[in-house]
């Protein structure tokens, strides 16, 4: 398909077509795509961009936030990519639509690049094409990367994985709502921002914003980095710019060291998710396995066998095959 090196000078012109066509040989998982991939992600300039996630349940607002984050960051004069991880087009094979026409200004912004999810694939996959898709726009001078994720499953660990600063967006709850926010979730938050405070919602999300950081200091301890819990509109564009002042914060917070020790932390946490998904892979397609697959469900299925003998069987053929 593609000719590496003029990819590369296209990357580094900041081509947008360039940049397009990088990103999708870097979603591939054709083999030869997949080689050339390594080529040119060997070939670009490593360059870190300001890497932020953005989680929150369906419909609480994450899209229409990064259109009026990114809108005012590309308006200050920087260069802002969006890509997103959407679990349940991994589950279908569709991508969501929605996030483009949500993000009608930015689509259209010179100096934005907006992305949909990969269709295709692994949560594993997406996660390894996400991260060699950010690594493209930071080689392209995209110097702020945004990365929606839909916070439901396991995509939202996988994200925040890849990013500085994990920010989550929530609707305004009190009291027993807070059990619904998933525990995990707020400990791998960085800051926390109650959407839709505006009209007459406002209130009831300064007292939720209010509750929930009381909820979080009982999650995290001393001398830790306290999430700011904080109000926006997304929609009327109110109280982005704070949201966006205290991710800068917790960047500030975690200093040139702190960012460069978590940087390389999820480097090596991303060499083993590579092996992972490639071993995951590999055992999916292998022939040996294949052969003995339908035979030892059913044998366990019936009870016959159990799982344990089953899974070193399996384990047997794979190694032998
Ligand atoms: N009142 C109000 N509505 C909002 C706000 N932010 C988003 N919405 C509305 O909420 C709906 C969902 O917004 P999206 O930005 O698509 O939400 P999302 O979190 O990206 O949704 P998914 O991508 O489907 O997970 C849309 O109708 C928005 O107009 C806000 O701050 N206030
Ligand atoms: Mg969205």
């Amino acid at each position: 398909m593609a000719d590496v090196s003029a990819l590369l000078e296209g990357i580094r012109a900041g081509r947008r077509a360039a940049v397009s066509q990088a990103i999708t040989l870097v979603e591939s998982t054709r083999p030869r795509h997949r080689e050339q991939a390594r080529e040119l992600l060997a070939g670009i300039e490593q360059r870190e961009a300001v890497r932020v996630g953005i989680s929150g349940v369906p419909g609480v607002g994450k899209s229409t936030f990064i259109e009026a984050l990114g809108t005012r960051l590309t308006a200050a004069g920087h260069r802002v990519g969006v890509l997103a991880v959407d679990p349940s087009s991994v589950r279908t094979g569709g991508s969501v639509l929605g996030d483009k026409t949500r993000m009608a200004r930015l689509a259209t912004d010179p100096a934005a690049f907006v992305r949909p999810s990969p269709s295709a694939g692994t949560l594993g996959g997406v996660a390894r094409a996400t991260v060699q898709a950010m690594a493209v726009l930071e080689a392209s001078a995209y110097d702020v990367v945004l990365v929606e994720t839909v916070g439901v499953g396991q995509s939202e660990v996988t994200v925040a994985g890849m990013v500085d600063t994990f920010l989550f967006l929530t609707l305004a709850r009190t009291g027993d709502q807070l059990q619904g926010i998933k525990k995990g979730i707020l400990e791998i938050s960085d800051v926390i921002a109650v959407n839709k405070a505006d009209g007459d919602r406002l209130q009831e999300a300064r007292v939720a914003a209010r509750d929930l950081a009381g909820a979080l200091r009982m999650v995290r301890g001393r001398g830790e980095w306290a999430p700011p819990v904080v109000t926006c509109s997304a929609l009327e564009d109110d109280g982005v710019d704070d949201v966006w002042d205290r991710v800068l914060e917790h960047r500030h917070h975690l200093g040139a060291e702190g960012l460069a020790r978590k940087r390389a932390a999820q480097q090596l946490d991303f060499t083993w998710a590579l092996v992972r998904d490639e071993l995951e892979q590999r055992l999916r397609h292998s022939s040996a396995v294949r052969a003995i697959r339908t035979e030892l469900s059913e044998a366990v299925l019936s009870g016959e066998l159990p799982a344990t003998v089953a899974a070193d069987r399996i384990l047997q053929a794979y190694d032998a095959g």
